[in-house]
């Protein structure tokens, strides 16, 4: 549940003292059009850098999650490397769930794998709740992040509740998580109260991290492509809103973004975040258009596949998006999905610059952008 006796963030929090009000990560996310356009790259911590590779040998993914020094210094890699406009917190989406007793663990080359999966009634009615007290490694590290970070902002995030589910009933990844979708259909009440437990447990993730300093928070339902638009909003929607609802008292920014989401992305933007990630396949002044209801600010949408193909494809590809995403009330500058794990770290680099040359990424009338930007390694806190 939510914890009404916070009603305000701490007055230390970043977002309180000013740390991070007007970073460009947070005035984009809340609609207005900084001078610069904030970029940052889903998966941009972890397996494309050396650095990362280097300090993970010997400890498994769970326990670098829950090892306050190692995660954050996983967080810090990527900003100081690249001049990013934002870190994204070193976790997983199983993280709150290992720590609400299920048996999970990452198999490396795989991914999440539950040691039994959760396909009845009774499993469900078995699951327990998320302790936020279990999440203590995950405040530390967040603090010793947030500290570090100065005014560039740290996003928090947390699994959506269909994503979750996929995993937990098919007991590991899988390709149309039809497991997972039979049982909506199949055991209704079951599923609703699995997914009603899982926006819970992401829920009270989120918030742990927001209070410990996160300036941002992204809801991730990567495997959203695979629902049909009548169950996403009958079946998932209402979950993911109360997911977000977690952390609605607090003010922070949030971000829902999802994979092959073309066809729910007017009812994920109605969910109420702030922003909408959109994946590469759809433009996103054409994105701009699907979502005009709601007044959400986008983020996206270089392809991955791109950051291996010569610079001026994906140079032009680059300026195309900031074009695009002009169609938008204000736009973040991502991926589509997250980096691929055999990209070249000083590709991204490269991005960061050529994206923070093109100004506030308001076409002129040539296709090409104006502004003068300031170039990537400024360093933290500057
Ligand atoms: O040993 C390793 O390096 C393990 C690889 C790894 C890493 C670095 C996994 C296993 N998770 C992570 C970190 C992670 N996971 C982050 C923080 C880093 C960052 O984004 O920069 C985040 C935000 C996630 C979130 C996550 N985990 C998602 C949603 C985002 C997305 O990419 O779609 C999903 C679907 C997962 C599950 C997961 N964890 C790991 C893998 C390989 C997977 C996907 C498995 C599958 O294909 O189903």
């Amino acid at each position: 549940m939510i914890d009404s006796t916070t009603v305000a963030l701490p007055s230390t929090h970043p977002l309180a003292d000013g740390r991070t009000a007007d970073a460009p990560l947070v005035r984009a996310l809340r609609g207005d059009r900084p001078e610069r356009l904030p970029v940052w790259f889903m998966r941009q911590a972890g397996r494309s850098l050396p650095e990362y590779r280097e300090l993970r040998v010997g400890t498994a993914m769970l326990d670098a999650c829950l090892d306050p020094a190692m995660a954050s210094e996983i967080t810090l890699q990527p900003v100081r490397r690249h001049g990013v406009d934002a870190g994204i917190f070193f976790s997983d989406i199983v993280v709150p769930i290992k720590l609400a007793g299920v048996d999970v663990d990452i198999v490396p080359g795989r991914g999440p794998v539950l040691g039994r999966p959760i396909r009845t009634a009774a499993d469900v009615a078995a699951l327990e709740s998320l302790d936020p007290s279990a999440l203590t490694p995950i405040a530390e590290a967040v603090a010793r992040t947030v500290a570090e970070l100065g005014t560039t902002p740290l996003i928090g995030f947390a699994g959506a509740p269909f994503t979750l589910a996929a995993y937990l009933v098919e007991g590991g990844p899988s390709k149309d998580h039809i497991r997972a979708r039979t049982l909506m259909h199949a055991d209704p009440e079951t599923w609703d109260r699995l997914l009603g437990w899982a926006a819970d447990v992401s829920g009270v993730f989120l918030r742990a991290q927001v209070l410990a300093g996160a300036s941002a928070a992204q809801l991730f339902d990567s495997w959203v492509g695979s629902l049909s638009r009548a169950d996403y909003t009958a079946r998932v929607a209402p979950h993911s809103a109360r997911a977000l609802a977690h952390v609605a008292d607090l003010g922070v920014p949030t971000i829902h973004f999802g994979v092959g989401s073309g066809e729910v992305l007017a009812d994920m933007a109605a969910v109420g975040a702030d922003a909408v990630g959109v994946d590469w396949r759809i433009p996103l002044d054409d994105a701009a258009r699907r979502v005009a209801d709601a007044d959400v600010t986008l983020q996206g949408n270089i392809d991955p596949a791109m950051l291996a193909a010569p610079w001026p494809v994906l140079e032009a590809h680059v300026r195309d998006v900031v074009v695009r995403g002009g169609a938008a009330r204000a736009h973040v500058v991502n991926l589509g999905h997250g980096v691929p794990p055999e990209t070249d770290p000083t590709v991204l680099t490269r991005v960061v610059g050529l994206v923070h040359d093109l100004g506030d990424g308001r076409a002129t009338g040539d296709g090409r952008t104006t502004g003068a930007g300031r170039s990537a390694h400024e360093g933290l806190g500057a």
